[in-house]
Protein backbone atom coordinates (compact mmCIF):
# COMPACT_ATOMS: atom_id res chain seq x y z
CA UNK A 1 0.00 0.00 0.00
CA UNK A 2 1.41 3.05 -1.20
CA UNK A 3 0.87 6.50 1.15
CA UNK A 4 2.15 9.01 3.11
CA UNK A 5 2.39 9.06 6.91
CA UNK A 6 0.28 12.09 7.84
CA UNK A 7 0.25 11.71 11.58
CA UNK A 8 1.59 10.02 14.55
CA UNK A 9 0.30 9.40 18.17
CA UNK A 10 3.80 9.08 19.34
CA UNK A 11 3.94 6.67 22.61
CA UNK A 12 7.20 6.26 24.81
CA UNK A 13 7.52 2.67 23.94
CA UNK A 14 7.04 3.09 20.06
CA UNK A 15 6.02 -0.12 19.42
CA UNK A 16 2.52 1.32 20.56
CA UNK A 17 2.75 4.49 18.43
CA UNK A 18 -0.49 4.70 16.00
CA UNK A 19 0.85 6.17 12.45
CA UNK A 20 -1.62 7.26 10.20
CA UNK A 21 -1.15 6.41 7.06
CA UNK A 22 -3.12 8.15 3.72
CA UNK A 23 -3.14 7.01 0.35
CA UNK A 24 -4.83 8.56 -2.30
CA UNK A 25 -5.18 6.93 -6.20
CA UNK A 26 -7.17 8.55 -8.47
CA UNK A 27 -10.50 9.28 -7.20
CA UNK A 28 -9.99 6.95 -4.30
CA UNK A 29 -8.64 8.06 -0.77
CA UNK A 30 -8.10 5.96 2.54
CA UNK A 31 -6.99 6.86 5.78
CA UNK A 32 -5.54 4.12 8.23
CA UNK A 33 -4.61 3.69 11.92
CA UNK A 34 -1.87 1.34 11.76
CA UNK A 35 0.83 0.10 14.45
CA UNK A 36 4.27 -0.59 12.89
CA UNK A 37 7.07 -2.31 13.67
CA UNK A 38 9.68 0.38 12.30
CA UNK A 39 9.98 3.88 13.34
CA UNK A 40 8.83 6.18 11.01
CA UNK A 41 8.29 9.98 10.03
CA UNK A 42 6.03 11.94 9.50
CA UNK A 43 5.47 13.54 6.29
CA UNK A 44 7.32 10.50 4.47
CA UNK A 45 5.83 8.54 1.77
CA UNK A 46 6.30 4.96 1.94
CA UNK A 47 5.02 1.45 0.56
CA UNK A 48 4.26 -0.51 3.21
CA UNK A 49 2.78 -4.43 3.95
CA UNK A 50 0.18 -4.40 6.31
CA UNK A 51 -0.84 -7.37 8.23
CA UNK A 52 -3.45 -7.16 10.72
CA UNK A 53 -3.26 -3.47 11.29
CA UNK A 54 0.58 -3.75 11.48
CA UNK A 55 3.00 -1.86 9.01
CA UNK A 56 4.97 -5.26 9.21
CA UNK A 57 7.55 -4.24 5.58
CA UNK A 58 7.98 -1.17 4.56
CA UNK A 59 10.07 0.77 2.03
CA UNK A 60 10.14 4.66 2.46
CA UNK A 61 10.84 6.59 -0.67
CA UNK A 62 10.76 10.13 0.44
CA UNK A 63 10.86 11.27 4.22
CA UNK A 64 9.95 14.55 2.82
CA UNK A 65 7.19 14.17 0.69
CA UNK A 66 4.60 15.43 2.12
CA UNK A 67 4.82 19.42 0.91
CA UNK A 68 3.94 17.56 -2.73
CA UNK A 69 1.46 15.21 -1.70
CA UNK A 70 -0.37 18.53 0.09
CA UNK A 71 -1.69 19.97 -3.33
CA UNK A 72 -3.01 16.27 -4.23
CA UNK A 73 -4.89 16.51 -0.78
CA UNK A 74 -6.13 19.64 -1.45
CA UNK A 75 -7.27 18.58 -5.13
CA UNK A 76 -9.12 15.57 -3.40
CA UNK A 77 -10.81 18.22 -0.86
CA UNK A 78 -11.81 20.07 -3.39
CA UNK A 79 -13.85 17.39 -5.07
CA UNK A 80 -14.67 16.10 -1.88
CA UNK A 81 -16.29 18.98 -0.50
CA UNK A 82 -19.32 20.89 -2.45
CA UNK A 83 -19.04 23.41 -3.94
CA UNK A 84 -22.46 25.08 -3.30
CA UNK A 85 -25.65 23.68 -0.91
CA UNK A 86 -28.99 23.98 -1.48
CA UNK A 87 -30.94 26.72 -0.72
CA UNK A 88 -32.74 26.44 2.35
CA UNK A 89 -36.35 27.81 1.42
CA UNK A 90 -35.87 30.97 3.99
CA UNK A 91 -34.99 34.32 1.84
CA UNK A 92 -33.37 35.31 4.40
CA UNK A 93 -31.31 33.28 5.53
CA UNK A 94 -30.40 31.58 2.23
CA UNK A 95 -29.12 35.39 1.42
CA UNK A 96 -27.11 35.41 4.45
CA UNK A 97 -25.91 32.19 3.97
CA UNK A 98 -25.01 33.11 0.16
CA UNK A 99 -22.74 36.34 1.32
CA UNK A 100 -20.81 33.85 3.59
CA UNK A 101 -20.67 30.73 1.33
CA UNK A 102 -17.13 31.53 -0.09
CA UNK A 103 -16.00 31.85 3.63
CA UNK A 104 -18.14 28.67 4.88
CA UNK A 105 -16.54 26.74 1.95
CA UNK A 106 -13.01 27.77 2.66
CA UNK A 107 -13.83 26.81 6.44
CA UNK A 108 -14.62 23.14 5.73
CA UNK A 109 -12.33 22.43 2.86
CA UNK A 110 -10.06 23.30 6.00
CA UNK A 111 -11.83 20.53 8.19
CA UNK A 112 -11.58 17.91 5.64
CA UNK A 113 -8.12 18.34 5.31
CA UNK A 114 -7.14 18.28 9.13
CA UNK A 115 -9.24 15.48 9.17
CA UNK A 116 -7.84 13.42 6.14
CA UNK A 117 -4.41 14.70 7.76
CA UNK A 118 -5.35 12.79 11.23
CA UNK A 119 -4.39 16.16 12.15
CA UNK A 120 -6.11 17.05 15.72
CA UNK A 121 -9.07 19.63 16.17
CA UNK A 122 -10.52 20.74 18.82
CA UNK A 123 -14.27 21.86 18.76
CA UNK A 124 -15.33 24.44 21.47
CA UNK A 125 -19.07 24.84 21.98
CA UNK A 126 -20.90 27.37 24.03
CA UNK A 127 -23.66 25.30 26.49
CA UNK A 128 -26.35 25.83 25.06
CA UNK A 129 -28.47 24.39 22.53
CA UNK A 130 -27.26 26.78 19.78
CA UNK A 131 -24.07 25.58 20.42
CA UNK A 132 -24.52 22.04 20.90
CA UNK A 133 -26.85 21.85 17.83
CA UNK A 134 -23.96 23.26 15.81
CA UNK A 135 -21.37 20.64 16.89
CA UNK A 136 -23.61 18.07 17.11
CA UNK A 137 -24.23 18.73 12.85
CA UNK A 138 -20.89 19.11 12.28
CA UNK A 139 -20.31 15.62 14.31
CA UNK A 140 -22.32 13.72 11.60
CA UNK A 141 -21.47 15.97 9.00
CA UNK A 142 -17.13 14.62 10.23
CA UNK A 143 -18.09 10.88 10.72
CA UNK A 144 -19.45 11.10 7.52
CA UNK A 145 -16.59 12.19 5.65
CA UNK A 146 -14.69 10.24 7.25
CA UNK A 147 -16.49 7.07 6.57
CA UNK A 148 -16.09 8.13 3.03
CA UNK A 149 -12.34 7.51 3.43
CA UNK A 150 -12.82 4.64 5.15
CA UNK A 151 -11.57 6.14 8.34
CA UNK A 152 -14.21 5.11 11.52
CA UNK A 153 -11.35 6.72 14.49
CA UNK A 154 -12.48 9.64 16.09
CA UNK A 155 -10.55 10.15 18.85
CA UNK A 156 -8.35 13.07 16.92
CA UNK A 157 -11.61 15.19 17.38
CA UNK A 158 -12.11 16.57 20.88
CA UNK A 159 -15.28 18.01 21.48
CA UNK A 160 -15.77 20.47 24.92
CA UNK A 161 -18.55 21.90 25.80
CA UNK A 162 -17.74 25.93 26.79
CA UNK A 163 -19.01 27.14 29.89
CA UNK A 164 -18.09 31.05 29.37
CA UNK A 165 -18.36 33.16 26.97
CA UNK A 166 -14.44 33.83 25.98
CA UNK A 167 -11.62 31.51 24.68
CA UNK A 168 -9.22 32.49 27.46
CA UNK A 169 -5.34 32.23 28.49
CA UNK A 170 -6.53 29.03 30.11
CA UNK A 171 -8.29 27.41 27.79
CA UNK A 172 -5.58 28.11 25.54
CA UNK A 173 -3.01 26.79 27.60
CA UNK A 174 -5.28 23.15 28.04
CA UNK A 175 -5.84 23.12 24.07
CA UNK A 176 -2.46 23.55 23.75
CA UNK A 177 -1.23 20.87 26.50
CA UNK A 178 -3.55 18.07 24.60
CA UNK A 179 -1.19 18.62 21.58
CA UNK A 180 1.89 16.69 23.59
CA UNK A 181 2.68 14.01 21.97
CA UNK A 182 0.47 14.46 18.41
CA UNK A 183 2.50 14.54 15.11
CA UNK A 184 0.87 15.90 11.92
CA UNK A 185 2.07 16.97 8.91
CA UNK A 186 -0.51 19.74 9.19
CA UNK A 187 -1.53 22.25 11.71
CA UNK A 188 -3.65 21.37 14.70
CA UNK A 189 -7.20 23.16 14.56
CA UNK A 190 -9.30 24.85 16.69
CA UNK A 191 -13.05 25.13 15.87
CA UNK A 192 -14.87 27.44 17.94
CA UNK A 193 -18.64 27.86 17.84
CA UNK A 194 -20.86 30.46 19.27
CA UNK A 195 -18.94 32.21 21.74
CA UNK A 196 -15.79 34.42 22.41
CA UNK A 197 -16.25 37.48 20.63
CA UNK A 198 -15.39 39.74 23.27
CA UNK A 199 -11.51 41.26 24.38
CA UNK A 200 -11.51 38.70 27.08
CA UNK A 201 -10.40 36.41 24.19
CA UNK A 202 -7.31 38.25 22.66
CA UNK A 203 -5.29 36.73 25.37
CA UNK A 204 -6.11 32.57 24.63
CA UNK A 205 -6.46 33.55 20.40
CA UNK A 206 -2.88 35.01 20.81
CA UNK A 207 -1.49 32.35 22.50
CA UNK A 208 -3.11 29.66 20.29
CA UNK A 209 -2.76 30.71 16.90
CA UNK A 210 0.77 30.18 16.35
CA UNK A 211 0.51 26.20 17.43
CA UNK A 212 -2.74 26.12 15.35
CA UNK A 213 -5.15 26.92 12.57
CA UNK A 214 -8.27 28.77 13.58
CA UNK A 215 -12.14 28.36 12.35
CA UNK A 216 -14.39 30.68 14.30
CA UNK A 217 -17.94 30.66 13.95
CA UNK A 218 -19.88 33.50 15.60
CA UNK A 219 -23.13 35.83 15.67
CA UNK A 220 -22.38 37.86 18.77
CA UNK A 221 -22.10 41.80 17.63
CA UNK A 222 -18.26 42.16 17.29
CA UNK A 223 -17.81 44.87 20.16
CA UNK A 224 -14.13 46.77 21.17
CA UNK A 225 -10.45 45.21 19.53
CA UNK A 226 -10.52 41.73 18.19
CA UNK A 227 -7.55 40.91 17.12
CA UNK A 228 -9.12 37.73 15.75
CA UNK A 229 -12.29 39.10 14.04
CA UNK A 230 -9.73 39.90 10.75
CA UNK A 231 -8.45 36.54 10.85
CA UNK A 232 -9.40 34.63 7.41
CA UNK A 233 -11.68 32.06 8.90
CA UNK A 234 -13.18 33.89 11.49
CA UNK A 235 -17.24 34.02 10.12
CA UNK A 236 -19.87 36.36 11.94
CA UNK A 237 -23.19 37.17 9.87
CA UNK A 238 -23.07 40.97 11.45
CA UNK A 239 -19.81 41.60 8.42
CA UNK A 240 -21.66 40.03 5.86
CA UNK A 241 -25.57 42.28 6.13
CA UNK A 242 -26.68 39.88 9.11
CA UNK A 243 -27.37 39.56 12.87
CA UNK A 244 -27.26 37.56 15.81
CA UNK A 245 -30.70 36.13 14.63
CA UNK A 246 -28.18 33.99 11.99
CA UNK A 247 -27.27 31.96 14.78
CA UNK A 248 -23.62 30.56 14.81
CA UNK A 249 -25.71 27.05 15.36
CA UNK A 250 -27.24 27.46 12.18
CA UNK A 251 -23.80 28.21 10.36
CA UNK A 252 -22.02 25.33 11.65
CA UNK A 253 -25.06 23.26 10.21
CA UNK A 254 -24.59 25.15 6.73
CA UNK A 255 -20.77 24.40 7.04
CA UNK A 256 -21.60 21.16 7.77
CA UNK A 257 -23.49 20.60 4.52
CA UNK A 258 -20.52 21.30 2.76
CA UNK A 259 -18.39 19.03 4.32
CA UNK A 260 -21.34 15.79 3.64
CA UNK A 261 -24.71 15.43 2.46
CA UNK A 262 -26.78 14.87 6.14
CA UNK A 263 -30.03 15.95 7.27
CA UNK A 264 -29.63 18.81 10.03
CA UNK A 265 -33.01 20.21 9.82
CA UNK A 266 -33.96 19.63 13.29
CA UNK A 267 -30.39 20.83 14.00
CA UNK A 268 -30.73 24.26 12.47
CA UNK A 269 -34.49 24.87 13.79
CA UNK A 270 -32.96 23.85 17.52
CA UNK A 271 -30.44 26.42 17.10
CA UNK A 272 -32.57 29.18 15.76
CA UNK A 273 -35.33 28.09 18.81
CA UNK A 274 -32.69 28.29 21.39
CA UNK A 275 -31.25 31.35 20.71
CA UNK A 276 -34.69 33.34 19.80
CA UNK A 277 -34.05 34.02 16.40
CA UNK A 278 -36.45 35.22 14.94
CA UNK A 279 -35.91 32.37 12.06
CA UNK A 280 -37.48 30.23 14.24
CA UNK A 281 -40.43 28.75 13.37
CA UNK A 282 -41.36 27.30 17.67
CA UNK A 283 -42.06 23.92 16.55
CA UNK A 284 -41.59 20.17 15.60
CA UNK A 285 -38.30 18.31 15.92
CA UNK A 286 -36.52 21.49 15.72
CA UNK A 287 -38.26 22.77 19.51
CA UNK A 288 -37.93 19.39 21.55
CA UNK A 289 -33.59 18.73 20.01
CA UNK A 290 -33.36 22.57 21.61
CA UNK A 291 -35.40 21.70 24.85
CA UNK A 292 -33.17 18.20 24.91
CA UNK A 293 -30.19 20.49 24.71
CA UNK A 294 -30.77 22.85 26.69
CA UNK A 295 -31.67 19.72 29.57
CA UNK A 296 -28.59 18.02 28.34
CA UNK A 297 -26.01 21.26 28.58
CA UNK A 298 -27.43 22.05 31.60
CA UNK A 299 -27.11 19.28 33.48
CA UNK A 300 -25.83 15.82 32.02
CA UNK A 301 -26.15 13.72 34.82
CA UNK A 302 -29.68 13.97 34.68
CA UNK A 303 -29.39 11.70 31.28
CA UNK A 304 -26.61 9.76 32.21
CA UNK A 305 -25.85 8.20 35.03
CA UNK A 306 -22.01 8.18 35.03
CA UNK A 307 -20.75 11.08 36.34
CA UNK A 308 -18.85 13.21 33.67
CA UNK A 309 -19.51 16.98 33.54
CA UNK A 310 -18.40 17.72 29.75
CA UNK A 311 -21.14 16.90 27.20
CA UNK A 312 -20.15 15.99 23.87
CA UNK A 313 -21.92 14.86 20.45
CA UNK A 314 -21.04 11.74 21.11
CA UNK A 315 -23.61 11.60 24.13
CA UNK A 316 -26.22 13.85 22.55
CA UNK A 317 -26.10 11.11 19.54
CA UNK A 318 -26.68 8.58 21.93
CA UNK A 319 -30.07 9.97 23.56
CA UNK A 320 -31.30 11.68 20.24
CA UNK A 321 -30.95 8.02 18.88
CA UNK A 322 -33.31 6.60 21.91
CA UNK A 323 -36.51 8.21 20.60
CA UNK A 324 -38.12 6.60 24.25
CA UNK A 325 -35.62 8.52 26.31
CA UNK A 326 -35.17 11.48 24.01
CA UNK A 327 -38.99 12.05 25.05
CA UNK A 328 -38.92 11.54 28.30
CA UNK A 329 -36.58 13.95 28.49
CA UNK A 330 -37.97 16.32 26.72
CA UNK A 331 -41.49 16.17 28.74
CA UNK A 332 -39.62 16.32 32.08
CA UNK A 333 -37.87 19.41 30.84
CA UNK A 334 -40.82 21.10 29.92
CA UNK A 335 -42.17 19.76 32.85
CA UNK A 336 -39.62 21.29 35.66
CA UNK A 337 -39.62 24.65 33.50
CA UNK A 338 -43.35 25.38 33.48
CA UNK A 339 -43.16 24.64 37.34
CA UNK A 340 -40.18 26.53 38.07
CA UNK A 341 -41.20 29.82 36.14
CA UNK A 342 -44.96 29.19 38.15
CA UNK A 343 -42.30 29.55 41.30
CA UNK A 344 -41.21 32.71 39.52
CA UNK A 345 -43.81 34.69 38.98
CA UNK A 346 -44.98 34.55 42.61
CA UNK A 347 -41.68 35.73 44.24
CA UNK A 348 -40.82 37.98 41.46
CA UNK A 349 -40.51 42.08 41.79
CA UNK A 350 -42.04 44.19 39.69
CA UNK A 351 -41.84 47.80 39.06
CA UNK A 352 -43.39 50.09 36.38
CA UNK A 353 -41.20 52.54 34.21
CA UNK A 354 -42.75 54.19 31.53
CA UNK A 355 -45.47 52.58 30.08
CA UNK A 356 -43.17 49.31 30.45
CA UNK A 357 -43.03 46.82 33.31
CA UNK A 358 -39.45 45.55 34.92
CA UNK A 359 -39.34 42.20 36.81
CA UNK A 360 -36.33 41.84 38.97
CA UNK A 361 -36.21 37.98 39.96
CA UNK A 362 -33.29 36.34 42.21
CA UNK A 363 -32.80 33.23 40.50
CA UNK A 364 -31.33 31.65 43.93
CA UNK A 365 -34.49 32.10 45.71
CA UNK A 366 -36.21 29.96 43.16
CA UNK A 367 -33.09 27.61 43.07
CA UNK A 368 -32.77 26.73 46.57
CA UNK A 369 -33.02 22.96 47.96
CA UNK A 370 -32.44 21.75 44.54
CA UNK A 371 -29.09 20.25 43.15
CA UNK A 372 -30.67 19.75 39.59
CA UNK A 373 -28.75 22.46 37.39
CA UNK A 374 -31.57 22.57 34.71
CA UNK A 375 -32.46 24.67 33.40
CA UNK A 376 -29.25 27.32 33.94
CA UNK A 377 -30.33 30.87 34.64
CA UNK A 378 -29.51 32.17 30.88
CA UNK A 379 -31.84 30.24 29.24
CA UNK A 380 -34.36 30.05 32.32
CA UNK A 381 -34.76 34.30 31.92
CA UNK A 382 -35.28 33.48 28.30
CA UNK A 383 -38.22 31.25 28.85
CA UNK A 384 -39.66 33.39 31.36
CA UNK A 385 -39.09 36.20 29.10
CA UNK A 386 -41.57 34.42 26.88
CA UNK A 387 -44.11 33.57 29.27
CA UNK A 388 -43.99 37.47 30.76
CA UNK A 389 -44.62 38.58 26.51
CA UNK A 390 -47.63 36.56 26.68
CA UNK A 391 -49.03 38.35 29.49
CA UNK A 392 -49.89 41.23 27.20
CA UNK A 393 -48.46 43.78 28.79
CA UNK A 394 -46.81 46.95 26.93
CA UNK A 395 -43.62 46.41 27.45
CA UNK A 396 -41.63 44.27 29.70
CA UNK A 397 -37.74 43.99 30.27
CA UNK A 398 -36.17 40.78 32.92
CA UNK A 399 -33.25 41.10 35.11
CA UNK A 400 -32.59 38.10 36.77
CA UNK A 401 -29.65 38.10 39.18
CA UNK A 402 -27.62 34.84 40.25
CA UNK A 403 -24.39 34.39 41.64
CA UNK A 404 -22.20 37.72 40.56
CA UNK A 405 -24.28 37.50 37.50
CA UNK A 406 -26.97 39.86 35.84
CA UNK A 407 -28.88 38.71 33.32
CA UNK A 408 -30.90 40.97 31.22
CA UNK A 409 -34.02 40.29 28.73
CA UNK A 410 -35.66 42.63 26.49
CA UNK A 411 -39.68 41.64 25.86
CA UNK A 412 -40.71 41.28 22.54
CA UNK A 413 -42.51 45.00 22.24
CA UNK A 414 -39.37 47.02 23.00
CA UNK A 415 -37.36 44.93 21.13
CA UNK A 416 -34.96 46.83 18.72
CA UNK A 417 -35.76 49.85 20.80
CA UNK A 418 -32.50 49.11 23.29
CA UNK A 419 -29.27 47.85 22.56
CA UNK A 420 -28.76 45.90 25.29
CA UNK A 421 -24.84 46.17 24.50
CA UNK A 422 -25.05 49.87 24.67
CA UNK A 423 -26.99 49.58 28.07
CA UNK A 424 -24.10 47.33 29.54
CA UNK A 425 -21.43 49.96 28.14
CA UNK A 426 -23.14 52.83 29.83
CA UNK A 427 -23.52 51.07 33.21
CA UNK A 428 -20.12 49.87 32.70
CA UNK A 429 -19.24 53.63 32.79
CA UNK A 430 -21.42 54.76 35.43
CA UNK A 431 -19.71 52.30 37.86
CA UNK A 432 -16.21 50.27 38.83
CA UNK A 433 -18.17 47.91 39.56
CA UNK A 434 -18.56 45.36 36.44
CA UNK A 435 -16.38 43.27 35.77
CA UNK A 436 -17.74 41.73 31.88
CA UNK A 437 -20.96 42.24 30.06
CA UNK A 438 -21.96 41.61 26.72
CA UNK A 439 -24.45 39.50 24.33
CA UNK A 440 -27.20 40.30 21.68
CA UNK A 441 -29.53 43.40 21.20
CA UNK A 442 -32.19 41.88 22.77
CA UNK A 443 -30.05 39.46 25.78
CA UNK A 444 -27.38 39.74 27.75
CA UNK A 445 -25.18 39.33 30.78
CA UNK A 446 -23.42 41.28 32.87
CA UNK A 447 -20.30 39.56 35.89
CA UNK A 448 -20.02 42.16 38.44
CA UNK A 449 -16.96 42.80 40.75
CA UNK A 450 -17.08 40.22 44.09
CA UNK A 451 -18.50 42.46 46.93
CA UNK A 452 -20.71 44.90 44.94
CA UNK A 453 -23.96 46.30 45.77
CA UNK A 454 -26.08 44.22 43.19
CA UNK A 455 -29.19 45.71 43.85
CA UNK A 456 -27.24 49.43 43.17
CA UNK A 457 -26.58 48.15 39.75
CA UNK A 458 -29.74 46.90 39.13
CA UNK A 459 -30.98 50.59 40.09
CA UNK A 460 -28.10 51.70 37.45
CA UNK A 461 -29.72 49.53 34.68
CA UNK A 462 -33.38 50.38 35.12
CA UNK A 463 -32.08 54.10 35.19
CA UNK A 464 -30.54 53.91 31.76
CA UNK A 465 -32.82 51.73 30.01
CA UNK A 466 -35.56 54.83 31.39
CA UNK A 467 -33.57 57.36 29.94
CA UNK A 468 -33.78 54.83 26.79
CA UNK A 469 -37.49 53.97 26.34
MN1 LIG B 1 -25.81 31.57 20.09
Amino acid sequence: MKGIIVGIDERPDKRHSSYYLLCIEGKGCSLMQLRSNFVLDAGSLVDAQIQNGVITNVEVEDTSAYPGYSGLIDAFVKIAVKKAIKDCGNEKLDAITNSMGKKIREAARVIAKKVMCAAPVFVRFHNDADGASGAYSLYKAIGSFSAKIGFSDNSKIKWKMHRSVAYSREDALEDLSALLGAVSVEKPLLVIIDFGTTEESNEGYEMIKDAADVIWLEHHPPRGSLKFAHMQHYINPWNFGGDSNYTAGYLTCELSRYIAEIDNDCEKEASLFGDHSIYAKGQGCGKDLATLLDLLTSDKSIAFASYESGLTPIDIHKIVSDKGKANELVEYANARMEEMIRHAMNIVRKRMIGESYVYVLDFSALREGSSNKFPLPGRFSTRMSDYIDGLGESGNILILTFSRYISIRIGERLRGRIDLNEVIDKVAKLSDRIESGGGHMSAGSIKIKEDSDRNAIIGEIIGVIRDMI
